[in-house]
């Protein structure tokens, strides 16, 4: 009986039908096992060279012991001619042919099980079937001349567990493995004889593989794998470009790799604006590039001119600060509250960094205690462009009486502190303390 044929029973008949769904790489002997389980020598086309064969999948009926079966021979898997994705789409169309359940998945493999060969078993676990897909497969290891010697399976199934882990990782999750040898009809007819034996007994040992009884398997309907196939490729389509573009971006800032890493770990993200975070202690990160560097001759400093160190100045009384600042290129000075830490540090022909400053004034509760960096008496940004590297403030209307810290802030365009060639140098900022009385 033809899959035609079958095609012609009413339905209530069909689940009768025990299917057997054979697998497996390219030349590993499935369709010739599917002769040996129909009895025919030629029903299924078997290849006489090593390349691919079985180009669709094709079904035949037989009858053993008043149980009827269905054998599915499949396209060979890991073909140098398909991709992956071609041979899953293929297989998924073997799916109309699985309704009304499965009794058993053959995985035929030959002389050695390859890691290609594991991953298209698992890759078709995921996206044709489920993860019961395993508990209804046994393994055929077909070209087994000793497969009737229990004792040489034994030692060849230690030998398949020691030397390929991939392997005997599945052998643990099927079903069984069985030995069979179906050698090739061909030759001097003695051996055609002694051949036709040969794979009697393969027949019989999968036959009797075949007793220890399982449930049927109900694989995923055709629609619910082709959707399946779909987002599978379509997720690995998308994982390769985002790999590829996260390669672009780690070699442009292969130096910043660390920094990158540490970035990954934190929840909050730059975005150009002043984040507080507050009570939270992890912050915040910027992947920023640091950008380009001054020349050690060229490094910001700066002295505060007024008010000068220990000045008693009259309380409640405005007064002037004017600080002088050498190697800072000053009136570049980014929107704090859009484009904070959004531009990397840049030099002008000059090579000076294009940049600002800011003063801050800190009242001291004594000498010893550092002042609480979110207090602070006056703080202003000195964006103008300095005349002869002097810049300028006022502070209205004056201070109440204390002791007194003030100190400036050189910075690039948005914001970040000057970033200067070398650790050891003198500071790019000036502090002076005065009493305000
Ligand atoms: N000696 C021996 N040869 C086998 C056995 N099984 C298959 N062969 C030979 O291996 C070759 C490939 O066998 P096929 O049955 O066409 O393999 P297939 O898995 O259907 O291959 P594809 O259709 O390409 O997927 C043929 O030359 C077979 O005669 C076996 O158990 N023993
Ligand atoms: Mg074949």
């Amino acid at each position: 009986m033809s899959f035609e044929d079958f095609e012609e029973i009413p339905v209530n008949k069909k689940k009768e039908v025990r299917k057997i769904l054979l697998i497996g790489r390219t030349g590993s002997g499935k369709s010739t096992l599917a002769n040996v389980l129909v009895k025919k020598v030629e029903q299924f086309a078997v290849s006489s060279s090593s390349g691919s064969l079985t180009k669709s999948a094709q079904s035949v009926f037989f009858e053993e012991n008043g149980v009827k079966y269905q054998v599915i021979d499949t396209i060979g898997l890991c073909d140098t001619m398909m991709t992956k994705e071609r041979a899953m789409s293929e297989l998924a169309e073997t799916c109309r042919m699985l309704e009304g359940g499965l009794y058993r998945i053959l995985l035929v493999t030959g002389d050695r099980f390859t890691e290609e060969e594991k991953d298209m078993y698992y890759t078709m676990k995921e996206t044709i079937f489920d993860h019961k897909f395993t508990h209804y497969t046994t393994i055929i290891r077909t070209k087994f001349p000793c497969f009737l010697n229990e004792e040489d399976c034994k030692k060849e199934e230690e030998n398949l567990d020691k030397t390929n882990p991939g392997f005997s990782k599945i052998i643990k999750e099927c079903k069984d493995i069985v030995f069979v040898d179906n050698p090739p009809l061909i030759g001097l007819s003695k051996s055609i004889e002694a051949n036709k034996e040969v794979r009697k007994y393969s027949r019989k040992k999968i036959i009797e593989s075949f007793a220890s009884n399982c449930e049927k398997y109900y694989p995923p309907t055709l629609k619910e794998v082709s959707e399946k196939l779909v987002s599978c490729f379509m997720e690995k389509e998308k994982l390769e470009e985002d790999l590829k573009e996260a390669k672009k971006a780690t070699l442009i800032v292969s130096s910043n790799t660390q920094f990158l890493g540490s970035c990954n770990k934190s929840r909050i993200k730059a975005n150009g604006t002043q984040i507080k975070t507050g009570k939270d202690e992890s912050g915040f990160c910027s992947s920023l590039i640091q950008g380009q560097i001054p020349s050690n001759l060229k490094m910001v400093s700066t002295i505060i001119l007024n008010p000068t160190s220990g000045e008693q100045i009259k309380a409640n009384k405005n007064f002037i600060i004017k600080i002088k600042v050498i190697n800072l290129n000053t009136g570049f000075f980014s929107d704090p509250n859009t484009e904070y830490y959004t531009s990397s540090q840049e030099l002008d022909n000059n090579g000076l960094i294009k940049g600002h400053s800011h003063v801050v004034i800190q009242k001291l509760t004594d000498d010893e205690n550092p002042p609480d960096p979110t207090t602070f008496a006056f703080f202003k940004g000195l964006n103008d462009k300095a005349a002869n590297g002097v810049l300028s403030t006022i502070v209205t209307p004056g201070l109440p009486r204390g002791l007194y810290r003030l100190c400036t802030m050189s910075s690039s365009f948005t914001h970040q502190p000057v970033i200067m060639p070398v650790a050891q140098r003198g500071s790019q900022d000036d502090c002076v303390r005065f009493n305000v009385v």
